[in-house]
């Protein structure tokens, strides 16, 4: 074998590990995204509510990866980056209510084959410049046809409020790393604290509409156990029955 036909090889094996290594990500996201349906599915059908607006995801992009391993200052190869970006596979669930995100994560985290192994909570610990979610990094099992692999996964939890948020402030500046006024800085903050009251006052709608839902079921119910036919009724509907 010459030198050239060695190289060629390499460059196949490279490519069969390199797709492998992200084909792992993208198995990673289809398994939690139908777990995730499944939750939808049940929620809605046993307690007639669900508390999931929307979920994305995505594989992080190879120059994000790279960018990210360089910023840490770590070397470029496959097992470095599979322990040290945790973010690769990413999912985002947007909630309903904040009490519906740690629901929805507890969920998640109390299945058999996910393991937590990080927890990051920027809505009890909001980041500076207001940014509010709770993030999970997890790790999973992906069964293929030669191994199992365990997958590091990022999860995403916010509301639409702090999606909403995040999304707009994301474009206008998380990655633009030059200097920004002060005063834009703290308008983004000020926007922030907009969209938690915001989702603040919608918590406490819901919570009291369920108030007034609930005390009517239980009036309902007791109207119906208190409700007694007359005997005489009860009489005329079996005469009524026979006759026919
Ligand atoms: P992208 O493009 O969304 O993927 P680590 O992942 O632990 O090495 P870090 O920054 O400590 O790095 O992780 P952290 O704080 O959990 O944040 C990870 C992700 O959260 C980011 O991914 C963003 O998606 C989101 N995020 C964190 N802080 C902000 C913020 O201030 N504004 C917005 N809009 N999003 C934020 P990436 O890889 O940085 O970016």
């Amino acid at each position: 074998m010459d030198y050239q036909s060695i190289e060629l090889e390499d460059i196949k094996h490279w490519k069969k590990e390199l797709l492998r290594f992200i084909m792992a990500y993208d198995f990673a996201i289809k398994e939690l995204t139908t777990k995730i349906n499944i939750l939808e599915d049940e929620f809605q059908h046993i307690h007639d509510y669900n508390p999931i607006e929307h979920v994305k995801s995505r594989v992080k992009s190879p120059e994000s990866i790279l960018f990210k391993i360089k910023k840490k200052g770590l070397p470029m190869d496959l097992p470095t980056i599979r322990e040290n970006i945790r973010d690769i596979a990413g999912i985002r669930i947007n909630c309903s209510f904040v009490s519906d995100i740690y629901q929805v994560a507890d969920m998640l985290v109390q299945q058999k084959d996910i393991t937590l192994i990080e927890q990051k909570d920027y809505i009890q610990h909001p980041k500076y410049n207001g940014y509010k979610s709770l993030h999970l990094i997890i790790k999973i099992p992906i069964f293929m046809s030669d191994r199992v692999e365990d997958v590091y996964t990022e999860i995403q939890i916010r509301t639409i409020a702090m999606d909403f948020w995040a999304s707009l402030e994301h474009k206008i500046y998380y990655k633009y790393n030059k200097a920004i006024p002060q005063a834009l800085k703290d308008d983004l903050r000020d926007a922030a604290l907009s969209a938690w009251e915001l989702d603040q006052r919608m918590e406490r709608i819901n919570a009291e509409v369920n108030q007034i839902k609930e005390e009517e079921h239980i009036r309902h119910k007791q109207a119906e156990e208190e409700l007694v036919f007359p005997p005489e009724f009860l009489k005329l509907l079996t005469e009524e029955k026979q006759d026919d």
